[in-house]
């Protein structure tokens, strides 16, 4: 059987790195994915309107100055093929693509206990034992298709918005019914409205969305850009949430009514999901929550011409941010387009979906194509769906039957020589997807050198060190406001996942001093493993 020193099973924006950094320290490495292409979720998501809503400028590599020089990002906020022309660029660039087998899906990663190596074996029947498996599925790409009665029975066609056709749909002329108003359906709904004859919306549950402001990156700020960088990074490095951007010093509640109002027109202007984090105690405090709320429905109400309309788009469940805030170009405009119909199916649930339409609320509407914006299951749905058995035969899977149980978000207890990336106990999903996994990727690589500087053979997290940190994340979650919201943070969308609140919320400044501050430590709270007596 072939050996590696370590597998990676994904190729999107942290198994691309980790490619190129492991291969760089000496390793041999080989790539499972299951896409066609690399490029992970921006090789997937290819709906209508599909943007990042992290600035280009920070939602980048930050590992080599050349790639940052060279690579001109066209638009603030980039669109997906601009990401995924940059992704692809990176691989060629690095010459990647010659350990990375495409269209091939993992489907069974074993511990032999033994060797501790593990057998990674894929769809296509591929088998390779290697030291390191280091899973870098992304938190957000099982997709989540909703279980309501006669979907399959549906005539039109129907498209998940996270599997979209490559060569695009058109919806010109057609009756289009969305389900789902998250970050997906709110980008793609006005962009859908433009062409489809009639457009139905079914929204389940109201969001918070600001209108990106997107901008064209002009010659002069991307030079500005190009000679900030180090300075960018190193304030990225050390916030909250991945970017330079830092909240007003003080709290939302010891300011003027002036001074807050201020704070909170920059951070519109500015655009993308940092409305969240525009006083420090907008995640902690409801009374300083809501005068974000208070600020955000007034915006949008001056947007919407039916009162009506506005009551239902208007989130009345939770604190503004507790979910991800969305981020949209004229999403709530479209409502006052005639074509355009929203319906609540929280006040009358989606009784069927029959052959020609949707049955809801006493009625019947005839679709041509039906869009599922319904999202994922989300930081353990790509994880679980490998069937991953460490020692004694467990799975992944029952390990996590009552809720992901990592150290660090990195390591988890009976696992050992096994990396998640940007999973559950780590706050990737709260923070810069692209500086995030280079954290990850950069302390697995130090890890596996420490390893054999030291001669072990096997790093793994202790069960304690496991117990302490599923304690730690949950009892920062429960000084937020976080875990307020039904939201794919806590599993709630998912019927029967367990409600645990999955990802660090101490923000990923802390996160990286904390996990650099453990590998300082000798790794406490991972043991070293070795399976041969110690020369001499
Ligand atoms: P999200 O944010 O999970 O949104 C999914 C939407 O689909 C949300 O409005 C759900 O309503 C709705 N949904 C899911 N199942 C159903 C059923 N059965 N009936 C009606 N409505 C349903 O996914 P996205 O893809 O938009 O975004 C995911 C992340 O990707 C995003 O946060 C960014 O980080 C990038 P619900 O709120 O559950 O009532």
């Amino acid at each position: 059987m072939r050996t590696v020193d370590v597998v990676v099973v994904g190729a999107g924006i942290a198994g691309l790195y980790a490619l190129q950094r492991f291969r760089r320290d000496g390793h041999s490495v080989q790539v499972y994915e299951a896409g066609g292409g690399v490029g992970g979720v921006w090789y997937w998501n290819r709906y209508p309107g599909a943007r990042c809503d992290v600035e280009s400028v920070d939602y980048s590599y930050s590992f080599d100055e050349q790639l940052q020089q060279d690579w001109d990002w066209s638009e603030k906020y980039a669109t997906q093929p601009e990401i995924l022309r940059y992704l692809n660029h990176v691989a060629d660039r690095f010459d990647l693509r010659r350990d990375i087998a495409l269209n091939t899906r993992v489907i069974d990663v074993t511990l032999d206990e033994s060797t501790l190596r593990w057998l990674v074996r894929t769809d296509t029947g591929e088998e390779v034992s290697a030291r390191f498996c280091v899973l870098a599925l992304g938190p957000l790409s099982s997709a989540n298709i909703p279980q309501i009665p006669g979907l399959t029975s549906f005539a039109g066609d129907v498209h998940h918005t996270s599997s979209w056709p490559h060569d695009g749909v058109d919806f010109a002329g057609r009756r289009v019914g969305v389900i789902g108003t998250g970050s997906s359906g709110i980008q793609a709904i006005p962009r859908i409205a433009e062409t489809a004859a009639e457009l139905h919306v079914f929204q389940r549950t109201p969001n918070y969305s600001i209108p990106a402001g997107n901008v064209p990156v002009d010659h002069a700020t991307r030079a500005a850009h190009k000679a900030g960088y180090p300075e960018r990074r190193r304030r990225s490095m050390e916030s909250g949430g991945g970017s330079p951007h830092q909240p007003h010093p003080r709290s939302a509640l010891d300011v003027s009514d002036d001074e807050r109002r201020e704070a909170y027109e920059k951070r519109w202007l500015l655009g993308g999901v940092l409305f969240s984090k525009t006083f420090p105690d907008q995640l902690t405090d409801l009374d300083a929550n809501r005068t974000a709320q208070e600020f955000w429905e007034q915006q949008i109400r001056s947007v919407i011409d039916d009162p009506a309309v506005a009551d239902l788009l208007i989130p009345r469940d939770h604190p503004i941010g507790a979910k991800r805030i969305c981020t949209d170009d004229n999403y709530f405009q479209t409502f006052n387009r005639p074509n355009v119909h929203l319906i609540d199916v929280r006040a009358a649930p989606i009784d069927r979906i029959t052959p020609s339409g949707i049955d809801v609320g006493g009625r019947s509407i005839e679709l041509d194509s039906l869009v599922l914006a319904t999202g994922f299951d989300a930081m353990t749905g790509s994880v679980e769906r490998i069937n991953v058995v460490g020692r004694d035969g467990e799975t992944l899977k029952q390990a996590w039957s009552e809720g992901p149980r990592t150290y660090l978000g990195l390591g988890v207890a009976g696992f050992p020589n096994l990396f998640n990336l940007t999973g559950p106990g780590s706050p990737s999903v709260l923070a810069n997807m692209v500086l995030h996994s280079e954290l990850h990727v950069d302390w697995v690589a130090d890890a596996l050198t420490a390893l054999d500087s030291v001669g072990a053979d096997a790093i793994e997290a202790r069960p304690d060190a496991v117990d302490g940190w599923v304690r730690e994340c949950s009892e920062r979650a429960a000084r937020t406001l976080m875990p307020e919201a039904n939201s794919w943070y806590l599993g709630a969308n998912i019927p029967g996942k367990p409600r645990v609140f999955m990802p660090f919320v101490g923000g990923f400044g802390v996160y990286r001093d904390i996990v650099e501050q453990v590998a300082a430590d000798g790794y406490r709270g991972f043991e070293l493993i070795r399976s041969r007596p110690e020369p001499g």
